[in-house]
């Protein structure tokens, strides 16, 4: 039971008393009489004023359409004890309220039209952020990023819908039919900012959903050792003991502002035949090596490379992956004789192209922590991607917008090649429409008054 001082006024907020009535029946019982109004509520007037105060609490009242929803709500806030918060709900439930849905809330602000769906996934998107940058990409998108970049490319679109519209219905009127040409300009002006836009899915998935590196390599080369470094603090269990991790361990830190799931394997090697937990293991690290988003093929550079560090690295080839050679700290001990160039050890982090998928070498001491800054920096090269797209705002990070935005483009092009076959523009409209379709389950609809509304305001046609 809340007990307040001031009056509930729209958009402000008020202190009250979160008050345990408990007792409030008691003493009803006890002193008043059925029946008889007004000495029943100064009763429970009097229960309010001595109640047991259980959490002072901020009401406020957004008075509609100024709220999250666009309806009437009512907040309470409390100090944020899980006992008091679960009291004040039970309390609400009792008094007739219900709890609301996953997702409800933005379910109604999307229904009422305060958010379109892009902003109404970008809520959800800021909720789940792991880290500032995520977040910071979701609120861009919940200020319209998206929305705002599509639009345009959008418009564009339903213009051409309305010339070939306008074409068609009102022919008598003098309104000149578009030259092939002319469709494929346009259609090609639709087309190349939402290739380009569809381009940034790549950057924007590991922006969404972060990234796995797993790091591999044999035995005792110093994966466990490197995967601490990374993750700062000592995780995983370091022994000179060949074959000491036998397990997957997992850690996630952020890089560059992005989630990187850090996987320390165990070793790759023949496991010896009673070593069963080790081939177990072992298994384990050819799986996490295969699903991995980035792979670090760990080196020990104070001895020679021999097959088992060959076939790792024949393994990343074509891969995103970075080659660290370990144990700089040992080089004194490293002579030319055991030099080795395996396939994937060529070119050096300066020469690093993913185009030509040359992994950059990196040399790093666990031991002494030489050569970390640079190995982060190779992730985090690997991570940042393209620049571009990270400078951009709205690009994409979700699966459903990806796969809206390719259907746009797949009938963009039935569209050009309708063209080319001269097919009748009614037939083209089709394919536009089958465009525009997807594109409206992101910005939201298109409806035909749009259409018809373009057609008069720009044709001036039925004036
Ligand atoms: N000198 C030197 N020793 C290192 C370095 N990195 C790791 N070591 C040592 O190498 C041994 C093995 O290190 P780990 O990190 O357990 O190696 P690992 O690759 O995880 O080994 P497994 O789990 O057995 O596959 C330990 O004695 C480490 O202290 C390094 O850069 N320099
Ligand atoms: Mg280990």
């Amino acid at each position: 039971m809340l007990r307040r001082s001031l009056e509930l006024e729209p958009n402000r907020a008020i202190h009250c008393d979160l008050i345990e009535p408990a007792d409030t029946t008691k003493t009803h019982v006890g002193t008043a009489a059925p029946g008889c109004p007004a000495e029943q509520s100064s009763a429970a007037l009097d229960i309010t004023r001595t109640a047991t105060r259980i959490d002072e609490v901020v009401v406020t009242y957004f008075a509609k359409p100024h709220s999250y929803t666009t309806d009437d709500i009512v907040e309470i806030s409390a100090h944020g004890s899980p006992v008091v918060l679960r009291h004040i709900v039970e309390l609400s439930l009792a008094q007739g309220a219900r709890l609301a849905e996953p997702g409800e809330f933005t379910m109604r602000a999307f229904l009422n039209g305060r958010l379109d769906l892009t902003q109404a996934e970008a809520v959800r998107d800021l909720i789940d952020a792991q880290t500032l940058f995520q977040a910071k990409v979701a609120a861009q998108q919940l200020e319209g990023a998206l929305s705002n970049r599509l639009k345009p490319i959008k418009q564009k679109l339903v213009d051409l819908i309305a010339l070939l519209e306008a074409g068609i219905d009102f022919a008598e009127d003098d309104v000149s039919i578009a030259s092939d040409a002319t469709i494929r300009d346009r259609i090609a002006e639709v087309e190349s900012p939402l290739r380009q836009l569809a381009a940034t899915f790549a950057y924007g998935k590991i922006v969404h959903q972060g990234l796995t590196l797993a790091i591999v390599g044999r035995p005792n080369v110093g994966k466990s050792s490197l995967f601490n470094r990374l993750v700062e603090r000592e995780r995983a269990i370091v022994t000179a003991q060949p074959g000491t991790t036998r397990d997957l361990v997992s850690e996630t830190v952020a890089i560059g502002g992005i989630p990187v799931e850090l996987v320390d394997t165990a070793g790759i090697r023949q496991a010896p035949n009673d070593a069963e937990a080790e081939s177990l293991g072992i298994k384990k690290s050819i799986e996490a090596l295969a699903d991995a988003d980035l792979v670090l093929v760990v080196i020990d550079k104070s001895q020679p490379r021999n097959e088992e560090d060959e076939e790792l690295l024949r393994q990343i080839e074509a891969r995103p992956a970075i080659v660290v050679e370990n144990k700089s700290d040992l080089l004194g001990e490293w002579n030319d004789s055991n030099a080795h160039v395996g396939t994937a050890a060529l070119g050096c982090p300066a020469e690093h192209s993913s185009a030509t998928r040359t992994p950059p070498i990196i040399q790093t001491s666990a031991l002494t922590g030489e050569g970390i800054p640079a190995l982060r920096q190779a992730i985090l090269r690997h991570v940042a991607g393209d620049r571009t797209t990270q400078q951009e705002s709205g690009f994409l990070t979700n699966v459903r917008h990806q796969k809206l935005v390719n259907d746009t483009l797949a009938s963009l092009d039935d569209a050009t090649n309708a063209v080319a076959a001269r097919v009748p523009h009614e037939m083209l409209l089709l394919d536009l429409y089958r465009a525009l379709r997807p594109l409206d389950e992101i910005t939201g609809a298109t409806t035909t008054d749009d259409i018809l509304n373009l057609i008069f305001s720009t044709f001036c046609i039925g004036k």
